[in-house]
């Protein structure tokens, strides 16, 4: 049969090759090929945009899994917009890292006003945004919800776990154009959305290949399973490697605070000397300062072995942190984690960092095999006790909460209670 290429006839002449390939998704692992017509109806949503002459948007989390993930889509994406459009790749494409696990209000108004901005001076059309690592939860609705009413599309690559999934089909559905996420084909957070987002710029381009992306990916994410394993494999890399670059890209977004990232970050994943240099350089600071960050730990956080068997480690950061400097409040609940993962093996772990009105919490592999769900616990507090504003979320195992500081011993006192009745 004839090969239809149904992208050509939109191209300028000389251009014809860029998409000549038919949208094709293979792989080996039938946790993916079951996602299949995900990765399909987004890649085709993705090529349209491009010869429509929509520009897009790519919002990614600002980790090394949304990074790696933001950086797949850009290396499909971008050499065709650049093609296509000459001088104005800008007004077409633009990649920005969320600080935020979630599309945030701020984040959907600035690319509202971004969008009207060019079409009031240049005549561009609606943008479609293509959010990575983020998007999935109900913590995206209002943003999603605004970004429909502007005639905004969405494209949503997550591996956050979207709550209730019916018929395939989870809240954000109704308001965004395609969905991938693992939880919505019965699989899990395993499936970063680095690892996501790169087998989709392949469906788009089969000529992207980079496994060191999906294998950085899920390191920052600590992915377990074979298509990790794959990934990590297929790069090349030995897995101490990738754990420093995962750190880097961290300490890199860490600093870069609200900068894009200009390029700098996808440098050092393309491992070019500098970039190996680079990382040599800032590995060394990096364990200085987890060291260091770690000591405090030590000496100044309380733990209590419950009932159950559950280790709650609890370590104030208002005092035990300074304040604006790396390793923040996330890193520090993942240092937290690994220094009781040293000292209590194969035991139910759960680690809480926490201010005044926040707090960052991580749990290991056994306490999720003994229940512990975060987003659960988040449910139970918010319907318990409204009367601390407690919100928030993430994945089973690692997440954070906001709550007024009035509220900041209840809500302790809640989680303490939630994890105690645990089996
Ligand atoms: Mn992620």
């Amino acid at each position: 049969m004839e090969k239809k290429n149904t992208f050509k006839k939109f191209y300028p002449a000389g251009t014809e090759s860029i998409f000549s390939e038919d949208i094709c998704f293979e792989s080996k692992f039938s946790e993916l090929m079951v996602m299949k017509p995900a990765f399909v109806a987004s890649a085709k949503i993705i090529r349209d945009a491009i010869s429509d002459g929509m520009p897009v948007y790519i919002r990614h989390h600002a980790d090394a899994d949304g990074y790696a993930g933001g950086i797949a889509l850009e290396k499909a994406i971008s050499p065709v917009i650049r093609k296509l459009r000459f001088n104005d790749t800008w007004r077409y494409f633009d990649r920005q890292p969320s600080k935020a696990p979630f599309y945030d209000y701020s984040d959907v108004l600035r690319d509202i006003i971004t969008s009207k901005r060019n079409t009031e001076r240049f005549g561009s059309k609606l943008p479609l945004v293509v959010l990575v690592d983020l998007g999935s939860t109900k913590e995206d609705l209002l943003a999603l919800r605004r970004a429909r009413i502007h005639g905004l599309k969405v494209v949503v690559v997550d591996h956050h776990s979207p709550g209730k999934v019916e018929a395939g089909k989870s809240a954000v559905d109704k308001y965004i154009e395609a969905h991938i996420n693992p939880y919505l084909f019965g699989h899990d957070k395993n499936i970063t959305a680095g690892m996501l987002a790169y087998e989709l710029a392949r469906t788009i381009d089969i000529g992207v290949y980079a496994p060191i992306l999906p294998a950085v990916a899920g390191t920052g994410d600590k992915s377990h399973g074979k298509i990790f394993d794959e990934y990590v494999k297929e790069s090349g890399e030995t897995q101490e490697f990738l754990k420093k670059l995962a750190l880097c890209v961290d300490f890199e977004a860490y600093h870069l605070r609200f900068m894009n990232d200009s390029g700098i970050i996808s440098e050092l994943l393309t491992l070019s000397d500098s970039a190996r240099k680079t990382v040599e350089l800032l590995s060394d600071e990096i364990t200085e300062r987890i060291n260091a960050q770690k000591a405090v730990i030590k000496e100044y956080s309380v733990v209590e072995t419950m009932k159950n068997g559950f280790v709650m480690g609890l370590f104030d950061a208002e005092n035990g942190m300074e304040q604006g400097r790396f390793p923040q409040i996330g890193k520090t609940s993942g240092i937290f984690i690994e220094y009781l993962s040293e000292k209590h093996k194969s035991t139910p772990l759960i680690a809480i960092v926490f201010t005044k009105g926040s707090m960052s919490l991580r749990a290991n592999t056994t306490a999720a095999k003994h229940g512990f769900d975060l987003n659960k616990m988040v449910q139970e507090l918010t319907s318990g006790i409204p009367e601390t504003k407690v919100e928030g979320g993430g994945h089973e195992v690692a997440g954070a909460l906001r709550f007024v500081p009035a509220g900041k011993n209840k809500v302790l006192e809640c989680v303490k209670q939630f994890i105690s009745k645990l089996a």
